[in-house]
């Protein structure tokens, strides 16, 4: 049971993003344009920001923090990486939306073919949010059934039906569902829990033949890191082909992150269709999907499944993801690996000298650490049994040190290429200090 803790406010001056914030409150809904921005969910006052620079970010009153939120994972390359600068300015010099069909967009689609073999076609949106839907669409359209089968814990954006017992923020504000969203809307969504194979195998033996498809974070990313069991993803390719439904990747997170080809090159499981997002937008507004030609030509022009977008496509985020895109090296990855294992470990040993009882998840450059006595981790009612509070104070005790979280236990801690070993070793150090006092507290 989470122990209440008075949430002592960070010593840092703070007057700036307070004046701002409180400015922001009076035109933003909850002074924010995305609700995990808050930090309601760790009891304070969000930080505003200013810049960012490399693994850096400085708020209002020119605090500088180690960043771990990476623009949510959008930044694998860190802030305001030079090439990507380059690349957008250069294009900004032709104008910005063309309105039409761009060599950039052809640029980008083919190095996400080249990148991921299950992917044949590609469509360009604007969100995660969007390609899921249209995803979904093109499934219920290809089998011509309803019924979607989903993961407690997963977050695929803020579509109506995919709303129920999602992570990120309707994790983060404990909401199994969203208000507005008629049950009719989601009477065809099936939600099991994640790593559970059995689960999904009895919704199949009842439901099967009305099951248009299955959609899941291959490796978890919205309640915290939570990596697919063995054997997992292979169930899902295996069940969903056996009763004909299609299996959607979605790897708005994990794609070029946790390998080029994303989680489904990690794993060797090959789904039917891709959400992507994030990195292939370099830091700018993006998301696609993208699969098999048979279902992707179901999407208008070439078939009925209607969907379109005035920005999709557009230069300033097809040039700004090529050029994160081409930085990818495998050397880039061995680096990740490298900074990312260095950090788990620090956390960790750092964690031991104050009999802090963490729990860590890791894949590559994704990581979370969770306040549990337990040993594994492996879904989302294990995520919830985690303490609360002590991540709270954990997180304002790290902001205290100049080291920024996601101000969440249902988030993702990212490490981008720009951060390197002293910073690293800085995280750690803020870390064990944090771990001291949490201790100490207690
Ligand atoms: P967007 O619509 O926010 O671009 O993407 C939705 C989405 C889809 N799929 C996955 C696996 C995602 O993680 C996301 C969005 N991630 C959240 C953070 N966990 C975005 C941050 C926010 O909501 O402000």
């Amino acid at each position: 049971m989470a122990k209440s803790v008075t949430v002592k406010q960070p010593i840092l001056r703070l007057e700036e993003s307070r004046r701002q914030y409180a400015r922001a409150t009076r035109v933003l809904v909850g002074g924010v344009n995305s609700p995990v921005r808050s930090f309601m969910s760790v009891g304070g006052e969000p930080l505003i920001v200013e810049r960012g620079e490399g693994p850096f970010i400085y708020d209002a009153d020119g605090n500088e923090y180690v960043d771990f939120i990476c623009g949510w994972g959008a930044l694998i390359l860190g802030h305001a990486r030079r090439e990507v600068l380059q690349a957008v300015q250069a294009t900004l010099e032709k104008g910005t939306i063309l309105g039409l069909t761009n060599e950039l967009e052809i640029e980008l689609a083919e190095r996400i073919i080249e990148a991921f073999p299950s992917i044949e076609l590609v469509r360009f949106v604007n969100s995660g949010t969007e390609a899921a839907m249209t995803a979904i669409r093109l499934a219920r359209a290809y089998t011509g059934r309803r019924k979607i089968l989903k993961f407690e814990g997963c977050y695929h954006g803020h579509l109506d039906y995919l709303l129920t017992k999602a992570g990120s923020g309707l994790a983060t504000y404990s909401l199994p569902a969203s208000d507005g969203v008629p049950e009719e809307i989601t009477r065809d969504t099936i939600t099991v829990p994640y790593n559970d194979a059995d689960a999904v195998e009895s919704v199949f033996k009842q439901a099967g033949p009305e099951i248009a498809c299955v959609i899941v974070e291959p490796i978890a990313g919205n309640m915290g890191v939570v990596p697919p069991k063995q054997g997992f993803l292979e169930a899902l390719r295996e069940i969903t082909e056996r009763y004909g439904s299609l299996l959607i990747f979605d790897e708005v997170i994990t794609g070029f992150r946790v390998a080029r080809g994303g989680a489904q090159e990690l794993y060797g499981v090959r789904p039917d269709l891709t959400c992507l997002g994030k990195i292939i937008g370099g830091g700018f507004p993006i998301g696609a999907v993208g699969g098999r030609a048979e279902i992707m030509k179901l999407l208008t022009p070439t078939g009925r499944v209607y969907q379109a977008g005035t920005f999709s496509g557009n230069p300033i985020s097809m040039s700004a993801g090529i050029a994160t895109i081409d930085l990818l090296t495998p050397q880039l990855y061995e680096r990740l690996e490298h900074l990312s294992s260095t950090l788990e470990r620090g956390v960790v040993e750092a964690a031991k000298n104050s009999n802090a009882n963490i729990l860590t998840n890791r894949v590559g450059s994704m990581f979370s650490l969770f306040f549990t006595d337990r040993r594994r981790v492996e879904n989302y009612s294990d995520v919830q049994s985690s303490d609360r509070a002590r991540f709270t104070q954990l997180f304002w005790e790290m902001v205290r040190r100049g080291v920024l979280l996601p101000p969440s236990p249902f988030e993702t801690i990212f490490v981008s290429a720009s951060h390197d070993e002293a910073v690293v070793k800085r995280a750690v150090e803020a870390f064990a200090e944090a771990f001291r006092v949490i201790g100490e507290a207690a």
